[in-house]
Parts: C-alpha cells; structure tokens; sequence
C-alpha cells in the first residue's frame, strides 16, 4: 500500500544556527528524499514559543525551554513527503541525545536535552497546528520531486 503523503513542521533550534548546522541538518532531509515546501529564518517571540510548547506549560523545563528557544534564530521548515512525519521524528532521534539512536540527527549532532538541534510534530494533528504558527497557507508550495519520487516507496 502507497504511504500517505504528510506534511510536517520541522523547527531548527538556536543551537543548530549558532553551531552552522543548518545546511547539514536541511541537506539530510534532502537526502532522504523529502520536498520542502516552506522555510524562513526567524527569531521567536514569547507568543510563539508558548504556542509551540503549549502542552510543556506545567513542566519544570518549560521556563528555561522557552529562553533557549528565544535566544537565537530558528529556521521553521515544512516538509512533505511519505509519512513525513514520522520520518522526521525518526530522523531526529529521541529528545536525550545521548538515548538517541546512532545515526540520528540528535545522537550525531547533539549532547543536551535541551539544546537538541531541532523539533519535528509528534502527530499530523500537531503539525498542522505547528505549521500554522509559522506560516500562512499562502507561504508554502507543493511539488513533487521528479527524479526521486517513484522509488521511495
Ligand atoms: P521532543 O518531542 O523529542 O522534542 O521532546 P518533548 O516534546 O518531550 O520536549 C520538548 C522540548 O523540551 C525538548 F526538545 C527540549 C525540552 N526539554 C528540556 O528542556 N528538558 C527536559 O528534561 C525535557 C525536554
């Protein structure tokens, strides 16, 4: 059966733009065979972060999250593509980067749990949702990669 195709919110962290990761993390997405279909670099207000970590609000980490996140640049980025995501979450390893798989953009790129390079939605609800906090509909495109799609799934 064809994967459905997914669209999902994948947030490069202030860690990854001071570090000069950006091309490395993006190059990675490309490779694996996804399109790109929105991307802007930004710095993020409280209103944005607190929407984005709405359901960590309660947490002990929330205060300190929410700093880190304003502290720098972020680069927002959709991606879609064959179950994008659950890709992307795959891609980016688990939050403690010394728990994520070897291999993952966490585990190659990353030590803290905190500074952990990048975001990516949890489930196509959330995405959507992340997606609008960051762009309008009119800021993205859809295209189809021609030279790889028929043999990613
Ligand atoms: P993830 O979905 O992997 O990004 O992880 P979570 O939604 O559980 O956590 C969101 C963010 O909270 C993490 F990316 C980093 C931050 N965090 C901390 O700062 N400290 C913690 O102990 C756990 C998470």
């Amino acid at each position: 059966m064809p994967l459905k195709v997914e669209r999902t919110l994948v947030l490069l962290k202030p860690d990854c733009v001071m570090r000069g990761l950006i091309g490395k993390v993006i190059s990675r997405i490309e490779e694996r065979g996804f399109s790109i279909i929105g991307l802007k670099l930004l710095k993020m207000d409280r209103s944005t972060a607190e929407k984005l970590y709405e359901e960590h609000r309660n947490k002990p980490f929330y205060e300190p999250l929410l700093r880190f996140m304003m502290s720098g640049p972020v680069v927002a980025i959709v991606v879609e593509g064959p179950s994008a995501v659950s890709a992307m979450r795959q891609m980016l390893g688990s939050t403690n980067p010394l728990d994520a798989q070897a291999g993952s953009i966490r585990a190659d790129y990353a030590i803290s749990n905190r500074k952990n390079i990048a975001h990516a939605s949890d489930s196509i609800e959330s995405a959507e949702k992340e997606i609008n906090i960051f762009f309008k509909e009119s800021e993205l495109t859809s295209y189809v990669r021609p030279s790889e799609a028929a043999y990613l799934t």
